[in-house]
């Protein structure tokens, strides 16, 4: 997308930078510079999805890597899914169903009707389309390549301009404490509807698993690493779980952006504030950033709660405040836009 090409874009990007006035021939240096960098994103589900897919709009082809959760991966059938690497590629594509977030656009279900005519359970909604990446997925997979290489195949295929990359090619799997015990993930997720008190959280395998050489070498290579507004426990954890990756991300040249997932104490989607409550952390955006730490140079929080800017202060993070609901394409862009603003101010802030 070019943001420059129309009066309007140009008054539109005027407007989210705050300013008045301003000169075309900054604009375009500043799109131009933008295009140039080179961004590392952290990212699961749909949150990190929206946030993506802003940043694969703005930024040159090639430019962007997704680092993503598999911690939610599963087996049905005895086929691999995938379910954060599949959101992050279909919206990617432009795929992906507006109404979910996850899965495919219009996509049937006539396979899972027939195997619920099989007595099967059919809580895991896998849609006709959605099954053919699976199917491939699992084929790939069989033939000996990594799930990275696997990934790369598959988004290639669907013409995808940027790295989307497992956090690790070892299977390391969510696994929920309840009161009912453990859970594998989508059980507490989709089959119960994440209604089950949580007492803690595992990431089984995360001991075995190692950092690809592509996740560590997109990492030290980019100019602005960014936490996009997933569920911090859930999806941005396992990640951070990957023997080496915390290491990775603090060593890193590259300042260190999260965006809340968390707007007015509640979450955007799924049970991010519920889960922090449960395990002692604050359900706000200032308890995601307490709990990021000292991984974070800037976290980016919604106006609704500007009123706690001090306390994100009072940790040593820089913040940004805007509106960091992302319902449309131009919210995406837009979020994006305004985060490599605020990289760039850290950057100048660091000279
Ligand atoms: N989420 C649901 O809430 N219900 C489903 O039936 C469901 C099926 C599904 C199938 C394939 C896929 O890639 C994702 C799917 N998801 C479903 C989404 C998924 O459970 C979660 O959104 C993520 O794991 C959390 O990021």
């Amino acid at each position: 997308m070019n943001l420059d090409s129309t009066p309007d874009a140009e008054r539109t990007l005027a407007t989210i930078l705050g300013r008045r006035e301003i000169n075309l021939d900054k604009l375009d240096k500043l799109t131009r510079h933008w295009a140039r960098l080179r961004v590392v994103a952290l990212a699961g589900g749909v949150g990190g999805a929206k946030m993506a897919y802003g940043l694969y709009q703005i930024l040159s082809p090639g430019a962007l890597t997704v680092v993503v959760n598999t911690g939610d991966d599963l087996d049905r059938y005895g086929l691999y899914i995938s379910p954060d690497l599949d959101t992050i590629m279909y919206t990617l594509a432009g795929l992906a169903s507006r109404t979910q977030g996850w899965g495919i656009e219009n996509d049937s279900r006539a396979c899972l009707s027939m195997l619920e005519r099989y007595g099967q359970e059919t809580w895991f909604g896998l849609g006709d389309r959605d099954l053919a990446t699976h199917l491939l997925r699992t084929q790939l997979l069989a033939s000996g390549l990594s799930l990275t290489e696997c990934t790369r195949r598959l988004a290639s295929a669907l013409g995808i301009q940027a790295e989307i990359l497992p956090m690790c090619d070892e299977p390391v799997r969510t696994i929920v404490q309840t009161v009912s015990g453990e859970l594998p993930f989508q059980e507490y997720f989709v089959k119960r509807q994440a209604q089950d008190h949580v007492l803690g959280l595992r990431y089984a395998g995360s001991e075995q698993a190692t950092m690809t050489a592509d996740a560590r070498e997109a990492i030290a290579r980019a100019d602005l690493i960014v936490l996009c507004p997933s569920n911090p426990l859930l999806s941005i954890e396992p990640i951070l779980c990957v023997p080496g990756m915390r290491e990775a991300l603090s060593s890193a040249s590259a300042p260190r952006i999260a965006i809340t997932p968390i707007v007015g104490g509640k979450a955007l989607r799924g049970p991010a504030a519920d889960l922090m409550r449960d395990l002692g952390y604050g359900p706000s955006a200032a308890g995601v950033a307490a709990y990021y730490g000292q991984l974070l140079d800037g976290f980016v929080l919604d106006v609704t709660d500007s009123e706690l800017q001090l306390e994100i202060r009072a940790q040593g993070i820089k913040d940004m405040i805007t509106d960091t609901v992302m319902k449309t394409d131009f919210d995406r862009i837009r979020l994006s836009q305004l985060v490599l603003q605020f990289r760039d101010e850290l950057c100048e802030g660091r000279a």
